[in-house]
Protein backbone atom coordinates (compact mmCIF):
# COMPACT_ATOMS: atom_id res chain seq x y z
CA UNK A 1 0.00 0.00 0.00
CA UNK A 2 1.56 3.24 -1.40
CA UNK A 3 2.27 6.01 1.83
CA UNK A 4 -0.57 8.16 2.35
CA UNK A 5 0.75 11.99 2.91
CA UNK A 6 -2.10 14.24 4.51
CA UNK A 7 -1.30 18.26 4.13
CA UNK A 8 -3.49 20.79 6.02
CA UNK A 9 -3.25 24.28 7.56
CA UNK A 10 -3.14 23.09 10.94
CA UNK A 11 -1.96 19.99 12.18
CA UNK A 12 -2.80 18.43 15.39
CA UNK A 13 0.25 16.85 17.71
CA UNK A 14 -0.16 12.70 17.78
CA UNK A 15 -1.17 13.06 21.12
CA UNK A 16 -4.04 15.01 20.96
CA UNK A 17 -6.17 12.30 19.56
CA UNK A 18 -8.51 11.08 21.77
CA UNK A 19 -10.52 13.09 23.97
CA UNK A 20 -8.32 16.38 23.83
CA UNK A 21 -10.12 19.17 22.48
CA UNK A 22 -9.12 19.88 18.60
CA UNK A 23 -11.20 21.13 15.67
CA UNK A 24 -13.60 19.08 13.45
CA UNK A 25 -10.82 18.92 10.93
CA UNK A 26 -8.32 17.92 13.02
CA UNK A 27 -10.08 14.68 14.63
CA UNK A 28 -10.83 13.80 11.03
CA UNK A 29 -8.10 13.72 9.54
CA UNK A 30 -6.76 12.38 12.89
CA UNK A 31 -8.46 9.22 12.25
CA UNK A 32 -8.33 8.94 8.89
CA UNK A 33 -4.69 8.65 9.00
CA UNK A 34 -4.14 5.95 11.93
CA UNK A 35 -4.66 3.02 9.37
CA UNK A 36 -2.11 4.44 6.96
CA UNK A 37 1.13 5.08 8.89
CA UNK A 38 0.97 8.10 7.10
CA UNK A 39 2.58 11.50 6.97
CA UNK A 40 1.00 14.43 8.08
CA UNK A 41 2.31 17.52 7.15
CA UNK A 42 0.84 21.62 7.75
CA UNK A 43 1.61 24.43 10.00
CA UNK A 44 3.12 24.44 13.70
CA UNK A 45 0.44 27.07 14.99
CA UNK A 46 3.92 28.96 15.53
CA UNK A 47 5.33 31.97 14.07
CA UNK A 48 9.06 32.49 13.30
CA UNK A 49 10.92 36.28 12.58
CA UNK A 50 12.07 34.39 9.05
CA UNK A 51 10.83 32.02 7.85
CA UNK A 52 13.49 28.88 7.64
CA UNK A 53 11.39 25.67 6.57
CA UNK A 54 12.82 23.34 9.53
CA UNK A 55 10.65 20.64 10.52
CA UNK A 56 9.53 19.34 13.52
CA UNK A 57 9.04 16.17 13.51
CA UNK A 58 7.52 13.62 15.50
CA UNK A 59 6.11 9.63 15.05
CA UNK A 60 3.58 8.31 17.32
CA UNK A 61 1.41 5.48 16.79
CA UNK A 62 3.19 4.91 13.23
CA UNK A 63 2.12 8.46 12.15
CA UNK A 64 4.69 10.95 11.57
CA UNK A 65 3.75 14.79 11.82
CA UNK A 66 5.61 17.19 10.49
CA UNK A 67 5.59 21.11 11.05
CA UNK A 68 7.02 24.10 10.00
CA UNK A 69 6.79 27.59 11.89
CA UNK A 70 5.69 30.94 9.28
CA UNK A 71 6.42 34.42 9.31
CA UNK A 72 4.24 36.93 11.82
CA UNK A 73 3.41 38.39 7.96
CA UNK A 74 2.38 34.61 6.93
CA UNK A 75 0.06 35.04 9.45
CA UNK A 76 -1.64 38.01 8.89
CA UNK A 77 -1.51 38.10 5.19
CA UNK A 78 -2.06 34.64 4.55
CA UNK A 79 -4.01 33.12 7.60
CA UNK A 80 -5.93 35.77 8.81
CA UNK A 81 -5.95 37.67 5.80
CA UNK A 82 -6.46 35.67 2.19
CA UNK A 83 -7.66 32.59 4.22
CA UNK A 84 -9.74 33.58 6.82
CA UNK A 85 -11.16 37.48 5.44
CA UNK A 86 -11.59 36.67 2.08
CA UNK A 87 -12.05 33.02 1.22
CA UNK A 88 -13.87 32.45 4.30
CA UNK A 89 -16.48 34.60 4.47
CA UNK A 90 -17.29 34.41 0.69
CA UNK A 91 -17.12 30.58 0.25
CA UNK A 92 -19.86 31.02 3.51
CA UNK A 93 -21.98 33.68 0.93
CA UNK A 94 -20.96 36.86 2.97
CA UNK A 95 -19.75 38.88 0.12
CA UNK A 96 -20.42 41.83 2.80
CA UNK A 97 -17.77 40.57 4.99
CA UNK A 98 -15.30 38.86 2.72
CA UNK A 99 -12.26 41.50 1.95
CA UNK A 100 -10.46 42.28 -1.37
CA UNK A 101 -6.40 43.05 -0.89
CA UNK A 102 -3.46 42.30 -2.78
CA UNK A 103 -1.00 41.71 -0.02
CA UNK A 104 -3.62 39.27 1.23
CA UNK A 105 -3.09 37.32 -2.21
CA UNK A 106 0.43 37.46 -2.42
CA UNK A 107 0.87 35.99 1.04
CA UNK A 108 -1.37 33.31 0.56
CA UNK A 109 0.36 32.44 -3.08
CA UNK A 110 3.87 32.96 -0.80
CA UNK A 111 2.79 30.11 1.87
CA UNK A 112 1.61 27.87 -0.37
CA UNK A 113 5.07 28.23 -2.42
CA UNK A 114 6.65 28.06 0.89
CA UNK A 115 4.71 24.46 2.25
CA UNK A 116 5.35 22.77 -1.36
CA UNK A 117 9.18 23.76 -1.33
CA UNK A 118 9.19 22.53 2.62
CA UNK A 119 7.16 19.16 1.77
CA UNK A 120 8.97 18.34 -2.14
CA UNK A 121 11.78 16.74 -0.38
CA UNK A 122 10.07 14.32 2.06
CA UNK A 123 7.49 13.13 -1.11
CA UNK A 124 8.61 9.02 -2.15
CA UNK A 125 7.65 8.09 -5.53
CA UNK A 126 4.62 6.03 -4.50
CA UNK A 127 3.55 8.32 -2.03
CA UNK A 128 0.02 9.64 -2.62
CA UNK A 129 -0.96 12.85 -1.45
CA UNK A 130 -4.26 14.14 0.31
CA UNK A 131 -4.15 18.56 0.39
CA UNK A 132 -6.88 19.48 2.49
CA UNK A 133 -9.26 22.77 2.68
CA UNK A 134 -9.22 26.35 1.59
CA UNK A 135 -6.46 27.33 3.20
CA UNK A 136 -4.00 25.32 0.24
CA UNK A 137 -6.24 25.37 -2.85
CA UNK A 138 -2.98 26.50 -5.08
CA UNK A 139 -0.75 23.56 -3.11
CA UNK A 140 -1.08 21.23 -6.02
CA UNK A 141 -0.29 23.92 -8.40
CA UNK A 142 3.00 24.67 -6.48
CA UNK A 143 3.90 20.69 -6.31
CA UNK A 144 3.69 19.74 -9.92
CA UNK A 145 5.49 23.15 -10.38
CA UNK A 146 8.87 21.70 -8.60
CA UNK A 147 8.50 18.07 -10.71
CA UNK A 148 6.20 16.26 -8.41
CA UNK A 149 4.68 13.78 -10.20
CA UNK A 150 3.03 11.83 -7.48
CA UNK A 151 -1.15 11.30 -7.67
CA UNK A 152 -2.13 14.14 -5.76
CA UNK A 153 -5.97 14.93 -4.40
CA UNK A 154 -7.74 17.65 -2.66
CA UNK A 155 -10.64 17.80 -0.69
CA UNK A 156 -12.73 21.31 0.52
CA UNK A 157 -14.18 20.85 4.04
CA UNK A 158 -16.02 24.23 3.65
CA UNK A 159 -19.13 24.93 0.62
CA UNK A 160 -18.41 25.99 -2.50
CA UNK A 161 -20.50 28.85 -3.73
CA UNK A 162 -22.72 29.40 -6.67
CA UNK A 163 -21.06 31.02 -9.17
CA UNK A 164 -22.73 33.84 -8.83
CA UNK A 165 -20.80 34.42 -5.61
CA UNK A 166 -17.17 33.20 -6.97
CA UNK A 167 -17.14 35.48 -9.28
CA UNK A 168 -16.91 38.53 -6.64
CA UNK A 169 -13.77 36.87 -6.03
CA UNK A 170 -10.94 39.02 -8.03
CA UNK A 171 -8.94 36.40 -9.67
CA UNK A 172 -11.27 33.83 -9.38
CA UNK A 173 -10.48 31.85 -12.42
CA UNK A 174 -6.47 31.55 -11.46
CA UNK A 175 -8.00 30.20 -7.99
CA UNK A 176 -10.15 27.40 -10.25
CA UNK A 177 -7.19 26.87 -12.92
CA UNK A 178 -4.74 25.58 -10.14
CA UNK A 179 -8.04 23.23 -8.99
CA UNK A 180 -7.25 21.24 -12.59
CA UNK A 181 -3.60 20.59 -11.18
CA UNK A 182 -4.82 17.84 -8.91
CA UNK A 183 -5.76 14.20 -10.25
CA UNK A 184 -8.77 14.06 -7.76
CA UNK A 185 -11.21 17.10 -6.36
CA UNK A 186 -14.02 16.50 -4.09
CA UNK A 187 -16.46 18.43 -1.68
CA UNK A 188 -18.91 17.69 0.66
CA UNK A 189 -21.72 17.10 -1.29
CA UNK A 190 -23.61 17.04 -4.80
CA UNK A 191 -24.58 20.04 -4.13
CA UNK A 192 -21.30 22.03 -4.13
CA UNK A 193 -20.15 19.84 -6.74
CA UNK A 194 -22.66 20.80 -8.93
CA UNK A 195 -21.85 24.45 -8.23
CA UNK A 196 -17.95 23.77 -9.19
CA UNK A 197 -19.25 21.69 -12.80
CA UNK A 198 -21.35 25.34 -13.35
CA UNK A 199 -18.29 27.70 -13.14
CA UNK A 200 -15.88 25.10 -14.55
CA UNK A 201 -18.47 25.30 -18.00
CA UNK A 202 -20.15 28.35 -18.04
CA UNK A 203 -17.32 31.07 -16.68
CA UNK A 204 -14.45 28.67 -17.42
CA UNK A 205 -15.50 27.29 -21.42
CA UNK A 206 -14.60 23.83 -19.74
CA UNK A 207 -16.82 20.36 -20.88
CA UNK A 208 -17.62 17.52 -18.84
CA UNK A 209 -15.98 13.98 -20.46
CA UNK A 210 -17.25 12.26 -18.09
CA UNK A 211 -19.97 11.87 -15.52
CA UNK A 212 -16.97 12.50 -12.93
CA UNK A 213 -14.27 14.34 -14.95
CA UNK A 214 -14.35 17.66 -15.79
CA UNK A 215 -12.12 19.04 -18.77
CA UNK A 216 -10.71 23.19 -18.77
CA UNK A 217 -7.56 24.92 -18.95
CA UNK A 218 -5.70 21.72 -20.89
CA UNK A 219 -6.63 19.46 -18.82
CA UNK A 220 -8.73 16.98 -17.35
CA UNK A 221 -9.66 15.92 -13.53
CA UNK A 222 -11.72 13.62 -11.97
CA UNK A 223 -14.59 14.76 -9.46
CA UNK A 224 -16.87 13.60 -6.56
CA UNK A 225 -18.84 14.26 -3.25
CA UNK A 226 -17.38 12.95 -0.16
CA UNK A 227 -19.42 13.43 2.81
CA UNK A 228 -17.36 13.49 5.95
CA UNK A 229 -18.31 11.57 9.19
CA UNK A 230 -17.57 11.50 12.65
CA UNK A 231 -14.99 8.58 14.02
CA UNK A 232 -18.44 6.31 14.83
CA UNK A 233 -16.43 3.94 16.83
CA UNK A 234 -14.23 6.26 18.88
CA UNK A 235 -17.38 8.61 20.23
CA UNK A 236 -19.11 5.59 20.93
CA UNK A 237 -16.43 4.20 23.14
CA UNK A 238 -16.22 7.96 24.91
CA UNK A 239 -19.84 7.52 25.68
CA UNK A 240 -19.10 4.64 27.83
CA UNK A 241 -16.14 6.32 29.25
CA UNK A 242 -16.63 7.85 33.24
CA UNK A 243 -16.11 11.48 32.07
CA UNK A 244 -19.24 11.16 29.53
CA UNK A 245 -21.44 9.94 31.68
CA UNK A 246 -20.35 12.06 35.15
CA UNK A 247 -21.22 14.87 32.39
CA UNK A 248 -24.68 13.78 31.57
CA UNK A 249 -25.41 13.43 35.67
CA UNK A 250 -24.30 16.82 36.44
CA UNK A 251 -26.11 18.02 33.06
CA UNK A 252 -29.19 16.47 34.59
CA UNK A 253 -29.06 17.35 37.99
CA UNK A 254 -28.46 20.81 37.05
CA UNK A 255 -31.47 20.93 34.58
CA UNK A 256 -34.16 18.75 37.06
CA UNK A 257 -37.65 18.33 35.19
CA UNK A 258 -36.37 20.91 32.09
CA UNK A 259 -35.70 20.22 28.86
CA UNK A 260 -32.47 20.96 28.13
CA UNK A 261 -32.06 22.20 24.57
CA UNK A 262 -28.47 22.09 23.79
CA UNK A 263 -26.11 24.30 20.92
CA UNK A 264 -22.25 23.79 20.04
CA UNK A 265 -20.17 25.68 18.06
CA UNK A 266 -16.94 27.76 16.75
CA UNK A 267 -17.72 31.50 17.45
CA UNK A 268 -18.46 31.86 13.92
CA UNK A 269 -20.63 34.15 11.98
CA UNK A 270 -21.32 31.12 9.50
CA UNK A 271 -23.03 29.33 12.68
CA UNK A 272 -26.26 31.29 12.25
CA UNK A 273 -26.37 32.38 16.79
CA UNK A 274 -27.78 35.20 16.05
CA UNK A 275 -30.47 33.74 14.39
CA UNK A 276 -31.00 31.13 16.97
CA UNK A 277 -30.71 32.63 19.93
CA UNK A 278 -33.57 35.26 18.73
CA UNK A 279 -35.28 31.95 17.62
CA UNK A 280 -34.87 30.71 21.08
CA UNK A 281 -36.22 34.27 22.54
CA UNK A 282 -39.36 33.84 19.79
CA UNK A 283 -39.80 30.41 21.33
CA UNK A 284 -40.08 31.84 24.92
CA UNK A 285 -42.40 34.59 23.82
CA UNK A 286 -44.90 32.50 21.98
CA UNK A 287 -45.07 29.48 24.73
CA UNK A 288 -45.37 30.94 28.34
CA UNK A 289 -46.80 27.63 29.20
CA UNK A 290 -43.50 26.05 28.61
CA UNK A 291 -41.24 28.62 29.27
CA UNK A 292 -40.53 27.15 32.63
CA UNK A 293 -39.40 23.82 31.29
CA UNK A 294 -36.22 24.74 29.06
CA UNK A 295 -33.56 25.51 29.37
CA UNK A 296 -30.82 26.28 26.46
CA UNK A 297 -27.17 26.11 27.14
CA UNK A 298 -25.00 27.49 24.33
CA UNK A 299 -21.36 26.44 24.13
CA UNK A 300 -19.32 28.66 21.91
CA UNK A 301 -15.61 29.25 22.56
CA UNK A 302 -14.27 32.10 20.78
CA UNK A 303 -12.39 31.41 17.33
CA UNK A 304 -9.95 33.78 14.92
CA UNK A 305 -10.10 36.89 17.78
CA UNK A 306 -7.69 38.78 15.41
CA UNK A 307 -10.28 39.29 12.62
CA UNK A 308 -12.75 42.17 13.49
CA UNK A 309 -15.89 40.43 11.90
CA UNK A 310 -15.14 37.45 14.91
CA UNK A 311 -14.96 40.67 17.27
CA UNK A 312 -18.59 42.50 15.96
CA UNK A 313 -20.31 38.93 16.71
CA UNK A 314 -19.12 38.19 19.82
CA UNK A 315 -20.16 41.76 21.14
CA UNK A 316 -23.73 41.11 19.82
CA UNK A 317 -24.00 37.88 20.92
CA UNK A 318 -23.18 38.77 24.80
CA UNK A 319 -25.80 41.75 24.24
CA UNK A 320 -28.56 39.32 22.75
CA UNK A 321 -28.09 36.39 25.68
CA UNK A 322 -28.12 39.58 28.22
CA UNK A 323 -31.49 40.29 26.44
CA UNK A 324 -33.05 36.95 26.94
CA UNK A 325 -32.14 36.64 30.58
CA UNK A 326 -33.20 39.78 31.64
CA UNK A 327 -36.33 39.21 30.17
CA UNK A 328 -37.45 36.04 31.04
CA UNK A 329 -35.38 34.73 34.12
CA UNK A 330 -36.84 34.38 37.75
CA UNK A 331 -35.28 34.77 40.78
CA UNK A 332 -34.85 30.91 41.24
CA UNK A 333 -33.83 30.40 37.24
CA UNK A 334 -32.80 31.88 34.49
CA UNK A 335 -33.49 30.42 30.57
CA UNK A 336 -30.35 31.04 29.02
CA UNK A 337 -26.56 29.62 29.23
CA UNK A 338 -24.43 30.60 26.95
CA UNK A 339 -20.17 29.58 27.44
CA UNK A 340 -17.44 30.72 25.95
CA UNK A 341 -15.33 27.92 26.51
CA UNK A 342 -13.78 24.34 24.94
CA UNK A 343 -14.86 21.63 26.71
CA UNK A 344 -13.45 18.09 25.87
CA UNK A 345 -15.01 16.10 23.40
CA UNK A 346 -16.08 13.51 25.90
CA UNK A 347 -17.67 16.18 28.19
CA UNK A 348 -19.40 17.17 24.77
CA UNK A 349 -20.85 13.21 24.17
CA UNK A 350 -22.16 13.45 28.11
CA UNK A 351 -23.45 16.97 27.31
CA UNK A 352 -25.40 16.04 24.29
CA UNK A 353 -26.64 12.73 25.94
CA UNK A 354 -28.42 15.03 28.47
CA UNK A 355 -30.13 17.46 26.02
CA UNK A 356 -33.82 16.92 24.72
CA UNK A 357 -33.05 19.25 21.75
CA UNK A 358 -29.81 19.80 19.80
CA UNK A 359 -30.12 23.00 17.69
CA UNK A 360 -27.80 22.87 14.45
CA UNK A 361 -28.75 25.98 12.29
CA UNK A 362 -25.20 27.12 10.19
CA UNK A 363 -26.39 29.54 7.85
CA UNK A 364 -23.98 27.87 5.58
CA UNK A 365 -22.03 24.76 6.77
CA UNK A 366 -19.94 22.04 4.58
CA UNK A 367 -21.25 19.64 6.57
CA UNK A 368 -21.41 20.42 10.33
CA UNK A 369 -20.29 17.29 12.32
CA UNK A 370 -21.81 18.28 15.86
CA UNK A 371 -25.18 17.38 14.20
CA UNK A 372 -23.64 13.90 14.02
CA UNK A 373 -21.79 13.79 17.18
CA UNK A 374 -25.66 14.75 18.70
CA UNK A 375 -27.04 12.18 17.10
CA UNK A 376 -24.09 9.40 17.99
CA UNK A 377 -25.17 10.68 21.66
CA UNK A 378 -28.38 9.55 22.40
CA UNK A 379 -29.94 7.45 24.48
CA UNK A 380 -31.99 4.97 22.11
CA UNK A 381 -34.32 4.20 24.37
CA UNK A 382 -35.23 7.92 24.67
CA UNK A 383 -33.22 10.17 21.76
CA UNK A 384 -33.41 13.87 22.07
CA UNK A 385 -34.86 15.61 18.65
CA UNK A 386 -32.21 17.28 16.08
CA UNK A 387 -33.20 20.14 14.70
CA UNK A 388 -31.22 20.54 11.61
CA UNK A 389 -30.04 24.07 9.33
CA UNK A 390 -31.34 23.39 5.56
CA UNK A 391 -28.20 24.91 4.56
CA UNK A 392 -25.94 22.48 6.15
CA UNK A 393 -23.86 20.03 4.07
CA UNK A 394 -25.60 17.96 6.58
CA UNK A 395 -28.69 18.11 5.99
CA UNK A 396 -28.62 16.23 2.58
CA UNK A 397 -27.88 13.01 4.57
CA UNK A 398 -29.87 13.87 7.80
CA UNK A 399 -33.34 13.83 6.51
CA UNK A 400 -35.13 12.76 9.46
CA UNK A 401 -34.29 15.95 11.58
CA UNK A 402 -36.29 18.64 11.97
CA UNK A 403 -35.13 20.56 8.85
CA UNK A 404 -35.18 24.47 9.56
CA UNK A 405 -34.40 27.96 7.57
CA UNK A 406 -31.72 28.82 9.65
CA UNK A 407 -32.41 32.85 8.88
CA UNK A 408 -35.73 32.27 10.23
CA UNK A 409 -36.25 32.38 14.47
CA UNK A 410 -40.04 31.90 13.90
CA UNK A 411 -39.11 28.71 12.03
CA UNK A 412 -36.14 28.10 14.57
CA UNK A 413 -38.74 28.91 17.60
CA UNK A 414 -41.97 25.93 15.74
CA UNK A 415 -38.92 23.41 15.68
CA UNK A 416 -37.93 24.09 19.27
CA UNK A 417 -42.12 23.46 20.20
CA UNK A 418 -42.56 20.60 17.70
CA UNK A 419 -39.47 18.62 19.16
CA UNK A 420 -40.19 19.49 22.71
CA UNK A 421 -43.40 17.88 22.63
CA UNK A 422 -42.98 15.39 19.96
CA UNK A 423 -43.79 11.22 21.64
CA UNK A 424 -41.15 8.94 22.22
CA UNK A 425 -42.53 6.67 19.46
CA UNK A 426 -41.53 9.29 17.03
CA UNK A 427 -38.35 10.13 18.34
CA UNK A 428 -37.48 7.21 18.15
CA UNK A 429 -38.17 6.35 14.27
CA UNK A 430 -36.75 9.77 13.73
CA UNK A 431 -32.97 8.85 15.88
CA UNK A 432 -32.70 5.07 14.32
CA UNK A 433 -32.46 6.51 10.68
CA UNK A 434 -29.97 9.42 11.28
CA UNK A 435 -28.00 6.74 13.72
CA UNK A 436 -27.79 4.16 11.13
CA UNK A 437 -26.49 7.14 8.55
CA UNK A 438 -24.02 8.15 11.12
CA UNK A 439 -22.71 4.65 11.83
CA UNK A 440 -22.19 4.08 8.14
CA UNK A 441 -21.42 6.88 6.83
CA UNK A 442 -18.65 7.83 9.42
CA UNK A 443 -15.18 9.03 8.72
CA UNK A 444 -13.31 5.56 7.27
CA UNK A 445 -15.80 5.07 5.05
CA UNK A 446 -15.54 9.17 3.73
CA UNK A 447 -11.30 8.17 3.87
CA UNK A 448 -11.47 4.83 1.99
CA UNK A 449 -14.10 6.63 -0.27
CA UNK A 450 -11.73 9.66 -1.37
CA UNK A 451 -8.18 7.58 -1.01
CA UNK A 452 -9.97 4.69 -3.09
CA UNK A 453 -11.22 7.60 -5.96
CA UNK A 454 -7.68 9.00 -5.85
CA UNK A 455 -6.16 5.78 -6.18
CA UNK A 456 -8.37 4.84 -9.62
CA UNK A 457 -8.15 8.59 -10.97
CA UNK A 458 -6.38 8.01 -14.34
CA UNK A 459 -2.54 8.51 -14.20
CA UNK A 460 -2.12 12.29 -14.58
CA UNK A 461 -0.13 11.93 -17.66
CA UNK A 462 -2.75 9.70 -18.61
CA UNK A 463 -5.04 12.34 -18.29
CA UNK A 464 -3.84 14.86 -20.14
CA UNK A 465 -3.22 13.06 -23.20
CA UNK A 466 -6.94 11.85 -22.85
P1 LIG B 1 -15.89 23.42 11.69
O1 LIG B 1 -16.37 24.70 11.11
O2 LIG B 1 -14.90 23.49 12.78
O3 LIG B 1 -15.30 22.46 10.56
P2 LIG B 1 -17.81 21.26 12.60
O4 LIG B 1 -17.94 20.28 11.50
O5 LIG B 1 -19.10 21.49 13.30
O6 LIG B 1 -17.28 22.69 12.16
O7 LIG B 1 -16.76 20.68 13.62
C1 LIG B 1 -16.55 21.27 14.88
C2 LIG B 1 -15.86 20.27 15.78
O8 LIG B 1 -15.31 20.97 16.88
C3 LIG B 1 -16.79 19.20 16.31
O9 LIG B 1 -16.12 17.98 16.32
C4 LIG B 1 -17.10 19.68 17.72
O10 LIG B 1 -17.32 18.66 18.63
C5 LIG B 1 -15.86 20.46 18.08
N1 LIG B 1 -16.23 21.57 18.97
C6 LIG B 1 -17.07 22.58 18.72
N2 LIG B 1 -17.19 23.37 19.81
C7 LIG B 1 -16.44 22.83 20.77
C8 LIG B 1 -16.16 23.16 22.14
N3 LIG B 1 -16.71 24.19 22.76
N4 LIG B 1 -15.31 22.39 22.80
C9 LIG B 1 -14.76 21.32 22.20
N5 LIG B 1 -14.98 20.95 20.94
C10 LIG B 1 -15.81 21.70 20.22
C11 LIG B 1 -15.05 22.51 9.14
C12 LIG B 1 -16.26 22.88 8.28
C13 LIG B 1 -17.41 21.95 8.57
C14 LIG B 1 -16.99 20.49 8.37
C15 LIG B 1 -15.69 20.20 9.10
C16 LIG B 1 -15.15 18.84 8.73
O11 LIG B 1 -16.65 24.23 8.52
O12 LIG B 1 -18.53 22.24 7.72
O13 LIG B 1 -18.01 19.63 8.86
O14 LIG B 1 -14.69 21.16 8.79
O15 LIG B 1 -15.06 18.69 7.35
Amino acid sequence: MSRLIVVSNRVSPPNAAGEETVGGLAMALAAALREYSGLWFGWSGKTTPVFTGALDTETVDGVTTAVVDLEEADLDEYYNGYANKTLWPLFHYRTDLAAYDRVYGEGYSRVNKRFAATLAPLIKPDDVIWVHDYHLIPLGRELRALGVKNRIGFFLHVPWPARQVLTTLPGHKRLVEAMFDYDLVGFQTAEYLQAFEDYVLFEAGGSQPGTDRLRAFGRTIKVGAFPIGIDAPEFARMLRGVTARRMRDLMSASTVFRNLIVGVDRLDYSKGLEERFMGFERFLADNPDMRREVLMLQIAPVSRESVEAYQEIRGRLDALSGRINGEYADIDWAPFRYVNRNYRRDELAGIYRAARAGLVTPLRDGMNLVAKEFVAAQDPADPGVLILSRFAGAAGQMREALLVNPNSPEEIADALKRALSMDKTERIRRWSALFAGVQTEDVTAWRDAFVGALAGAKERRAALAS
